[in-house]
């Protein structure tokens, strides 16, 4: 394969309703699109970076700058490399460059998507997936009152989502969580993600959610604070899974080694890629620990990507792989339903879907185009 020229496109797509967590209030979504070109295809990469460094130190600026500036030329000056290996090459290429994980992954999925469609070969195939639709979840943020949160975590179950996840911050936990179950039952499939918002010392405080049957809390500490959680682990029952904390396999080995996680959200943006995911996945499996896959307000083509992962056999939780209509009116794609709660997870070549040009047009800020 011959990469010819990279496009990068931003978009900004409003939200449904405003998406509250204890880190940001999102009201719309400024996403970086990359449109790999090869002799053989083209493929799509969406970068997961939000527009403010706010859920972790990268944010959609930065991403476009590090990939002009020295992902692009660094992967023009190694096609050899691109050739011979395809998208395995692009990680290998960009080791030498620290962090900036969202953008290295943007960049590998597209190419990873030109590499597939040119093979008709899809994501799933590529990435190992065993199931043909996976369990959906849904992430449901932070609300004023109580009442509002019902009615919203009320609709969503109407819709068939079969797993509820609550965003929690210190004020908005117990109150919301005891109502949720009160209201929907023991049967619920529940659970919390706090970004990051409490401390050791909130560590009884925690506790009291140890009631409520959760199946797990999601990153309560901070992203560098690995043994906090660990010790954590140790005066809650409520099993700990990581997020935040996760940045490769490498990371994953650690924090399961010293007890900080009984379960790991995959995020492939956060960890470089797709296919430092799925080692992340073979990683959790080999340890025993469960792991799901997690969501970063994508659009379809990171959407569909996220189902292909999360039929992986070690994703045995459902996932927050919801339909696009959780978040967008239209999506730049056909858009992504579930049916009886389960996502079908994508055949088609590469990704499996493709943003459709009206509707990418109409939420197109700039376009850029670097030749390779
Ligand atoms: O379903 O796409 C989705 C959103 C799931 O809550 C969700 N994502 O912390 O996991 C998270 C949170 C998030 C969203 C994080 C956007 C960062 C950016």
């Amino acid at each position: 394969m011959k990469l010819q020229g990279v496009e990068l496109r931003r978009i900004n797509m409003p939200l449904l309703s405003p998406f509250r967590t204890s880190f940001s209030v999102q009201t719309s979504r400024d996403v970086l699109l990359l449109r790999a070109v090869t002799d053989e295809a083209e493929g799509w990469g969406e970068c997961v970076a939000m527009a403010d460094p706010l859920y972790s130190s990268e944010y959609v600026d930065a991403t476009a700058d590090v990939l002009r500036r020295f992902f692009l030329p660094a992967l023009a000056a190694a096609p050899e490399a691109l050739a011979q290996h395809g998208a395995t090459a692009v990680g290998q290429v960009l080791h030498p460059f620290k962090g900036h994980r969202m953008a290295k992954a943007a960049l590998e999925m597209a190419v990873l998507d030109a590499e597939l469609r040119a093979a008709d070969r899809s994501f799933g195939r590529e990435l190992g997936a065993v199931h043909d639709r996976v369990p959906s979840g849904v992430s449901v943020g932070i609300y004023d009152e109580i009442p509002a949160l019902l009615d919203a975590v009320g609709g969503y179950l109407d819709a068939g989502y079969l797993r509820i996840k609550l965003k929690i911050e210190p004020g908005w936990d117990i109150e919301p969580v005891k109502a949720v179950r009160e209201r929907f039952g023991d049967d619920l499939l529940l659970q919390v993600d706090a970004n990051t918002a409490y401390s050791l010392r909130d560590a009884r405080h925690l506790a009291r959610l140890d009631d409520f049957g959760l199946l797990l809390i999601e990153q309560p500490l901070e992203e560098e604070d690995v043994i906090g959680h660990a010790e954590l682990a140790t005066v809650i029952s409520t099993p700990i899974c990581l997020d935040e904390s996760i940045v490769s396999a490498q990371s994953a080995a650690a924090a399961i080694k010293l007890g900080a996680c009984s379960i790991i959200n995959i995020k492939p943006g956060r960890v470089g890629g797709y296919l430092e995911a799925v080692r992340i996945h073979d990683v959790a499996a080999a340890h025993g620990v469960a792991a799901w896959c997690g969501g970063m307000l994508e659009t379809g083509l990171g959407r569909a990507a996220n189902a292909a992962l999360a039929a992986l056999p070690g994703f045995t939780l459902p996932g927050d792989v919801s339909a696009s209509d959780r978040f967008y009116a239209t999506d730049i794609t056909e858009p992504l339903r579930i049916v009886d709660g389960h996502m079908p997870v994508p055949t088609g070549p590469g990704l499996g879907v493709t943003p459709l040009p009206e509707l990418l047009d109409e939420v197109t800020t700039t376009v850029e185009w670097v030749a390779l």
